[in-house]
């Protein structure tokens, strides 16, 4: 059976209880387990999947908390370790009724970013696994960037598939220039690339979905597939030499926190390979995710298991 891995920094988000309060306003917050790389293993597994997270948490209650957390949704937690110095991270979100939400971190110096190649040397990589990479952990610290090149070696001498979403943090790089640089090159080593349309912009320098995918595969051989999201209207995808397509979205009555949508969409489109659907089809499966995570609060709530999934395709 082939599995995720995928390797990010976890984080436990506090969400604003009161619609449309500022930040500094709030008085009210619920915590959640986010982190664009949890969401993925979390949504992975709630669909019943083997995934398996690696990470580094703090020796502190939200590392407590995040790693129960994975353990109740079905996350393989063998390769989360547990720092000896450095928090884990933590995030603050607000409730909006329009719009994305204002979000501020916690992060710097956290646990995830102590990490070291050496502690995850034992990760085994079967041929047949997906082995998904986000442009944020790679952007924390050298520890991480280390590492997540560590696993794309692995992946590639495994023969493994490598999903790649940028995840742009503009805060979390020196400039945009060597963001633009370092993704890029991640970009590059993946074989199913997935940003959304204004990252494939910046990242690019092009315009149209169908100028972006080509940036991207006529670099590099090695990409099958590039997936562009286009928010309620879907994804552009465009395979290797075959012509550009957009698969439509779906429309929802409700949107509550738009945030963690894209690794929702990363999720269906990973589960849809997994399952030996067609890419069209597996895009599919990534905009009813993208859909079904906005109507919760909570980055990864809203992610269906596999009979929720069957019922808000048919
Ligand atoms: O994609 C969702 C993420 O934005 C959120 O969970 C926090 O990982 C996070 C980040 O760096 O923004």
């Amino acid at each position: 059976m082939p599995k995720v891995l995928t390797v990010g920094e976890p984080l436990v988000v506090f969400a604003s209880q009161e619609q449309d309060a500022t930040l500094s306003e709030a008085q009210t917050f619920k915590k959640y387990p986010a982190g664009a790389e949890l969401n993925v293993a979390v949504g992975i597994a709630k669909l019943g999947y083997e995934c398996e997270y690696i990470t580094q948490i703090g020796d502190d209650p939200f590392g407590v908390f995040l790693r129960s957390e994975l353990k109740k949704a079905g996350v393989g937690t063998k390769y989360v370790r547990q720092a000896k110095t450095g928090p884990t991270g933590i995030q603050f979100k607000q409730l909006v009724t329009k719009g994305d939400p204002n979000t501020i971190y916690y992060r710097r110096h956290s646990a995830a970013t102590r990490v070291t190649v050496e502690s995850f040397e034992t990760v085994k990589i079967h041929s047949n696994d997906f082995v998904h990479i986000t442009g944020i952990f790679p952007a924390i610290s050298t520890g991480a960037r280390q590492l997540t090149d560590y696993l794309i070696n692995e992946a590639r001498s495994a023969g493994a598939t490598i999903t790649f979403d940028p995840n742009l943090r503009p805060s979390l790089w020196a400039d945009e220039n060597t963001m633009i640089t370092n993704i890029n090159s991640l970009a590059l080593a993946a074989n199913i690339v997935m940003p959304g349309l204004k990252e494939g912009q910046l990242l690019t320098g092009q315009q149209e979905p169908d100028d972006i995918a080509n940036f991207y595969l006529q670099q590099c051989p090695a990409i099958l597939a590039v997936i562009i999201k286009l928010g309620p209207e879907g994804a552009y995808l465009k395979l290797r030499e075959k012509s550009g397509t957009v698969i439509p979205g779906f429309t929802v009555s409700r949107v509550i926190d738009t945030v963690g949508a894209g690794d929702g969409f990363d999720v269906g489109v990973l589960m849809g390979m997994m399952a030996g659907k067609s890419l069209p089809d597996a895009v599919t499966r990534g905009n009813a995710i993208g859909a079904m995570a906005i109507q919760k609060q909570g980055d990864n709530e809203g992610y269906p298991n596999k009979q929720q999934l069957e019922t808000f395709l048919m």
